[in-house]
């Protein structure tokens, strides 16, 4: 379109030294009003960030005029999490700036230290919606990426006396050179409020409206031109909510509340990977990024497409990143039907058409529900669309199942018992055309268990998609010296784009000189992390949750130290324990509490000091992870099998060379698939044992009674050993051990000690090892999210790329 051609030369911006210092120099001159005397760290970080910032406007403008003239058919990703990780490393990465920015910046690395995660979600989930926006935008994808702009993110971790304490994360306080605002282009929300039918239309009355503001990040792609958005909503009081009459009688607070109110909205980001039941203000977090999110697409579309709406569906697919936006489902309908008077069927299909749904879990208490009652008084429109939708499907399903009355319960978009809640991934599955798990296993039990009355009505909608890490920030940033010598070994960088290319690698795994570079840049990264450079590191790093079993490998720590102090002398080995606990988690918290306890015993040792140490690294985030992925040498993935559906960290971590002792669940199974079974220490459970074990009458106390070492490291937490000699002090981790042990950890206890000894007779013979090593980097390519957006494109969105001219 004629009025997006900029007419002008775009790369004004040159990149030569001088131009870059000129830049630089106007930044802290004309942005910030300071001088090259006066900068603080702050003022030069802000100076460079936008020095950067604007090499990258100049081709997000360029991307920008592309996308208008193809006019192409849309993504766009819906999430209420982005863990972007930091900006300045990879947008100078990515603009081939950082050489420059060296060269021009008096002190680089004070002022690269600037540099603040915004971290704005919790775990794998908001991390995969990160890694999936660099790689659409390195496969130059039209995609847009929506979501919350929370002024605290993920609370910060500290560790007090061993035990989990959390500080507000003000990720913004110094201000975020990388965002740019546009408040004009703000939405209208509503919530509460009646609905009334008005010449035989329904018509909601909101009884409350926000403003949503917008301001977005640039993602731009590896290796190209392109540079998509990602566009944050920010909760805002409309204009005259400060209450004046209040104010003037004195009434400070009072005057202000409506606009607390409001704000309130996007202040915090809900620290809980899994599930935190009925906050209403968490279902307003979700439907004001939707209501926002679905506004600011329709505008798009219909300004591009003259509002055609038989067009939609072609142009545009939303992807719903769990069910945390799902409520995108009945406020498309709302808006077709009752803004834009499209009837019922037409609006059903256009709506159905567009949207996906990923499901990240297996857990039956993680799949969100909402009451009824929470839903009516927030959003009375949306119940009555939402019973609208279930009415039709259950007449549906009644017609393929006649009588089976069973099927159409567990089946209705509402629960019944023991209160009404409208069943979110249920409305998920009706509303979209495909349905997808995050890796092979996980979709396979998806469709056999969790959902799977849904994949026996529709077989066809079920799908897997695999998850993927960017080999860019989980590698190349991460371990440049490790990237360096993938380069040089394959003779260029272009396995950056094309991770399949890792496979050159193969022949070096029988290397010796290659052997031995490759060990020593392991060790360097361990010095860097400030662990021991030649124990092993052995490292389970992720969000603490039961499941996921931090105290299975406690238990091995334990041993390991009995062992020790009984005189046998284990190859030594570092173990690295990080990851946030949901702060209500009280169960999790206490197992926090007590690795640090074993790891005050283990380090203050001398008797152990050459064996055994245990290290827990406050304040797990990107920035952290990538400093332990390049220096881990073991990958624990131990999690109970059928319960983790993916995980995304077993991937960085084999990218960079670690090998992984685990359970078959999740992408392990892919994992070892690929890099082979001699490359990978398998123990434990499989899913199907699991499940029936947990359904027989598992009796914990026999594993601990039967097993020496076992009954000896259960008894250590319970008899003072790590506690001062106070033998309540894990009361609650022992009783769940021996009387309910959830996730099966004492019925994995010696299979997991056999691997474990598997792993140490290996490391012994480091060449070995070290070939195993090489071979997990070497047959990983297939983790890159490169590949993953490869397989959303064809099985899901079908997009074109569109290439950016120079
Ligand atoms: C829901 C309701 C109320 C409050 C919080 C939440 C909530 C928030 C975050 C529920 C779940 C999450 C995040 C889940 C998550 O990170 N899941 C992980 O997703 C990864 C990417 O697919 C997988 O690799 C992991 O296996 C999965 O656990």
């Amino acid at each position: 379109s004629p009025r997006h051609d900029p007419g002008v030369d775009l790369r004004a911006l040159g990149n030569t030294p001088q131009d870059f210092a000129r830049d630089l120099l106007s930044n802290l001159y004309y942005e910030r009003g300071t001088t090259v005397e006066s900068a603080s760290a702050q003022d030069m970080y802000d100076s460079l960030a936008r020095t950067v910032r604007d090499r990258l406007a100049e081709r997000r403008a360029r991307t920008a005029a592309a996308h208008y003239q193809a006019n192409p058919r849309w993504l766009y990703y819906l999430s209420a999490e982005y863990m972007l990780g930091r900006q300045l490393e990879q947008n100078l990465l990515y603009t081939g700036t950082t050489d420059l920015a060296r060269e021009a910046v008096p002190d680089f690395d004070t002022t690269a230290a600037q540099d603040v995660e915004p971290g704005l979600g919790n775990g794998g989930l908001g991390r995969l919606a990160a890694c999936l926006l660099d790689s659409l935008a390195t496969m130059d994808l039209p995609a847009v990426g929506y979501g919350i702009r929370y002024d605290l993110g993920i609370f910060k971790q500290d560790l007090d006396a061993g035990g989990q304490v959390e500080r507000p994360d003000d990720w913004a306080f110094q201000g975020n050179p990388w965002e740019f605002p546009a408040p004009d282009d703000n939405q209208v929300v509503g919530f509460y409020g009646k609905v009334t039918s008005v010449d035989g239309r329904r018509e909601w009355e909101p009884a409350e409206t926000v403003l949503g503001e917008p301001s977005h990040m640039l993602v731009p792609g590896y290796g190209t031109d392109t540079v998509n958005i990602v566009r944050l909503w920010r909760a805002r009081a409309a204009q005259g909510s400060f209450d004046l009459t209040r104010f003037a009688h004195g009434q400070y607070a009072e005057a202000v509340a409506d606009v607390v109110r409001s704000e309130n909205i996007s202040k915090v980001l809900y620290p809980d990977d899994s599930t935190d039941l009925g906050r209403e203000l968490r279902l307003k977090q979700q439907y004001f990024l939707v209501s926002c999110s679905l506004r600011d697409i329709i505008r798009r579309f219909s300004f591009r497409n003259d509002g055609n709406w038989d067009e939609f569906a072609a142009k545009t697919t939303i992807q719903l990143n769990d069910t945390h936006p799902v409520l995108a489902i009945p406020e498309l309908m709302r808006l077709l039907v009752d803004e834009y008077e499209l009837d019922w069927d037409r609006a059903w299909r256009i709506t159905h058409d567009t949207f996906g749904y990923t499901c990240h879990t297996l857990l039956p208490e993680a799949l969100e529900t909402w009451p009824v009652a929470t839903i009516e008084n927030l959003l009375p429109r949306h119940l009555e669309i939402i019973y609208e939708i279930n009415a039709r499907f259950l007449a549906e399903v009644s017609e393929r199942f006649p009588g089976d009355v069973a099927r159409i319960q567990r089946m209705s978009l509402v629960q019944e018992e023991p209160e009404r809640r409208i069943r979110m991934a249920n409305l998920a599955v009706v509303g979209s055309r495909a349905v997808n798990g995050v890796a092979a296993l996980h979709s396979q039990l998806l469709a056999e268990t969790t959902l799977r009355d849904f994949a026996e009505l529709w077989p066809g909608r079920f799908h897997n998609v695999t998850n993927g890490v960017t080999p860019r920030r989980f590698v190349k940033i991460a371990n440049p010296a490790l990237s360096d010598l993938i380069s040089s070994a394959l003779g260029s960088d272009a396995w950056l784009r094309d991770l399949s290319l890792l496979q050159g690698l193969e022949p070096f795994a029988a290397d010796d000189a290659f052997r031995a570079r490759w060990r020593e840049i392991k060790r360097a990264n361990k010095l860097t992390l400030g662990v021991a450079p030649d124990f092993l590191t052995d490292v389970i790093v992720k969000r603490f949750h039961e499941y996921k079993r931090q105290l299975l490998k406690l238990l091995h720590t334990i041993t390991l130290y009995q062992r020790i102090r009984a005189g046998e002398t284990p190859a030594p080995r570092t173990v690295v324990f990080a990851g946030k606990a949901a702060p209500g988690y009280w169960a999790v918290k206490d197992v926090i509490r007590l690795i640090n306890a074993v790891a005050a015993t283990v380090n203050n040792d001398p008797a152990v000091a050459p064996y055994l140490k245990v290290f827990f690294p406050a304040n797990y985030n990107v920035t952290l992870g990538q400093r332990i992925y390049p220096a881990a040498d073991l990958s624990e993935q131990i999690s109970l099998a059928g319960k983790e559906a993916s995980g995304t960290g077993n991937m960085k971590l084999a990218l960079n060379g670690a090998v992984t002792i685990g359970t078959l669940d999740g992408a392990n199974v892919e994992i070892r698939d690929r890099v082979g079974a001699d490359n990978f220490f398998l123990f434990g459970l499989d899913a199907a044992e699991a499940a029936t074990l947990r359904s027989s009458d598992y009796r914990p106390r026999d594993y601990y009674e039967r097993d020496d070492e076992l009954r000896a490291a259960v008894d250590a937490i319970g008899d003072g050993t790590f506690a001062g000699g106070d033998r309540q002090a894990f009361g609650g981790v022992l009783a769940s051990l021996l009387d309910r042990d959830e996730y099966l950890t004492l019925a994995d206890f010696r299979s997991y000690l056999d691997a474990q000894a598997e792993v140490e007779k290996v490391w012994l013979d480091a060449e070995a090892w070290t070939a195993k090593s090489i071979l997990n980097t070497a047959r990983s390519g297939y983790f890159s999210s490169d590949r993953t957006i490869a397989d959303y494109t064809r099985t899901i969105w079908g997009l074109d790329p569109v290439r950016v001219n120079p």
